[in-house]
This record gives structure tokens, C-alpha cells and sequence, in this order.
């Protein structure tokens, strides 16, 4: 079905969660409904904070612009807008655009007839930065924990926040979600370029197909995954990936308040080596 009559067909009304028809159309390629204008006005306030957070900040160079939360002597009340107040309202607005945009992916979904993949891996995003930003520094006890928005400043406070427990790399959650990271490259790598070998042939030659994927994996090492299992693997690493540097984060400080190497002491402690 060619794109043009394949829209045609699925641009139906229908599938919405709110609103009933109301916001039921498109402009241009793009699905509006309910969630796009609250997407849009979220992402366009939090966006028009930011330009005015930088405006009464002291540098316009993109570089090094920050919105930062409020001190830690406000625990988790309400700051001052110039005091963190910024940070808090950007956050809000912030959160608001990413859930929109997940119903919008829902609603979607709903009238293609296709399942929630996408926005359910979409949730592990919107996990991992409501981790970062709420429930770690809500489980600390004030806001002054949550990371700063700017290009430099949060790559300070990841550096400073991973000296803060001496050596990140021995926090295991991390050790997963590394893992995962790199495991998610190594899948896509042999995925793209199976698929490129198989479906973009040189000139004169036919397009491949299963079969040969397959067997290019059965003959190196006498497994393949199938091209289903390819993607259901792609999306496990990728989204574990993703869940793991939620968890990794949220242990450090609320349930593990010194170095990281030092927690592997039980393991340094276990009565096998006496
Ligand atoms: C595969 C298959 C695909 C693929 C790939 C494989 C036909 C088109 C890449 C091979 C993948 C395997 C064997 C799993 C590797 C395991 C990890 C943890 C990376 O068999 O089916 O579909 O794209």
C-alpha cells in the first residue's frame, strides 16, 4: 500500500483517552489530539522559563548557561522563583511535556491498532529523568540534590555526584547499566549491518532474505535469534540500559551513603576465605 492511500485508510477518528473528538486531527503529518496541545504548551512554557532563566542569568553563551535548583536549606518546599523556584516550575513543565507525549504515543497506538511498545519504552526514559530529578532527592530530603539545567554545569554535577561516592564504577547497578549500554551497540551493530547486508545488494544483485540472515549466524556460530527475537533482545538491552542508571542513581545516597568501594566489603568479608 503506498504511503498516500496506507494514510488514507488508518487516519481514522477514534482511539482517544480524553476529549473525545475535540483535539481528534492532524496538521500536516502531525497528530494533534489532547496531548499534543498539552505536549506543545508544556514543552513551550518550560522552554520560554529557560530563555527567561538565562536572561536574568549572567552569560548568554550557550555553553554555560544555568538554571540551578534551589539550596538545600529549602528541603523540599518551594523556593524563591530566582532561588531555585526556576528549577522547580522548568521541572514541572518538563514533566508535563515528556507524560504528554507518552499519552500522545498511547493514543497513536491506539488508532494504528498496534501495541504499547513504544510507549512503554518511551516510560523508561521519562523513569530514568524522574529518578534523577524527584524521587532521589525527595528520598534525600531537599531539591538542592536534583541535577542543574545547563551544557557544562550538569556534566559538573555528574562528575561531582560520582566523587561524591569515590569511585563510580564500583556501584553494580552502574556495572549493569554499562553492560547493558554496551551491549545495546554490540546488538545494533550486528543487526545493521545483517539487515544492510542482506537488503541492500550491489548493482545486479538480488535482495537477500531470512534465510540468508539466518544461516550467516547459524554458520558463525550456530545460533541465530530470528528476526523477531532480534528486536525483543534489542529492546530488553536497551531498556535495561535504561532501568539500571535509574536504579543505579537512586541507591547512591538513599541506600548507600559511602564510597562505593567499600560496598563490595561483603563480598571481601564472606567466611570462605578463612
Ligand atoms: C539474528 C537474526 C537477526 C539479526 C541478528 C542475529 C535472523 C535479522 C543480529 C544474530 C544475533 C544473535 C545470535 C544474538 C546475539 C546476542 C547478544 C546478547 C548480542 O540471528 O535473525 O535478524 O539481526
Amino acid at each position: 500500500m503506498a504511503l498516500l492511500s496506507f494514510e488514507r485508510k488508518y487516519r481514522v477518528r477514534g482511539g482517544t483517552l480524553v476529549g473525545g473528538d475535540l483535539f481528534d486531527f492532524w496538521i500536516g503529518p502531525f497528530y494533534i489530539g489532547f496531548f499534543g496541545v498539552t505536549s506543545a504548551f508544556c514543552a513551550i512554557v518550560g522552554t520560554l522559563l529557560i530563555i527567561y532563566g538565562a536572561a536574568i542569568g549572567p552569560t548568554w553563551n550557550v555553553w554555560r548557561i544555568n538554571i540551578a535548583p534551589p539550596d538545600l536549606k529549602y528541603g523540599l518546599a518551594f523556593a524563591p522563583l530566582k532561588e531555585g523556584g526556576l528549577w522547580q516550575l522548568i521541572t514541572i513543565f518538563a514533566f508535563g511535556a515528556f507524560v504528554s507525549w507518552a499519552l500522545r504515543q498511547v493514543e497513536i497506538c491506539r488508532k494504528l491498532g498496534m501495541g504499547y511498545h513504544v510507549p512503554f519504552a518511551f516510560s523508561f526514559a521519562i523513569f530514568a529523568y524522574f529518578s534523577l530529578e524527584v524521587i532521589r532527592p525527595v528520598l534525600l530530603g531537599a531539591w538542592g540534590n536534583a541535577f542543574p539545567y545547563g551544557i557544562m554545569s550538569h556534566l559538573d554535577w555528574v562528575s561531582n555526584t560520582g566523587y561524591q561516592y569515590l569511585h563510580f564504577h564500583y556501584n553494580p547497578a552502574h556495572m549493569l547499566a554499562v553492560t547493558f549500554f554496551f551491549t545495546t551497540t554490540f546488538a545494533l551493530a550486528l543487526h545493521g549491518s545483517l539487515i544492510l547486508s542482506a537488503v541492500n545488494p550491489g548493482k545486479g544483485e538480488t535482495v537477500k532474505s531470512t534465510e540468508h540472515e539466518n544461516t550467516m549466524f547459524r554458520d558463525l556460530m550456530g545460533y541465530s535469534i530470528g528476526t523477531l527475537g532480534i528486536h525483543r533482545l534489542g529492546l530488553f538491552l536497551a531498556l535495561s540500559a535504561g532501568f539500571w542508571s535509574a536504579i543505579c542513581i537512586i541507591i547512591s545516597g538513599p541506600f548507600w551513603a559511602r564510597g562505593w568501594p567499600e560496598w563490595w566489603g561483603w563480598w571481601l568479608n564472606l567466611p570462605i576465605w578463612n
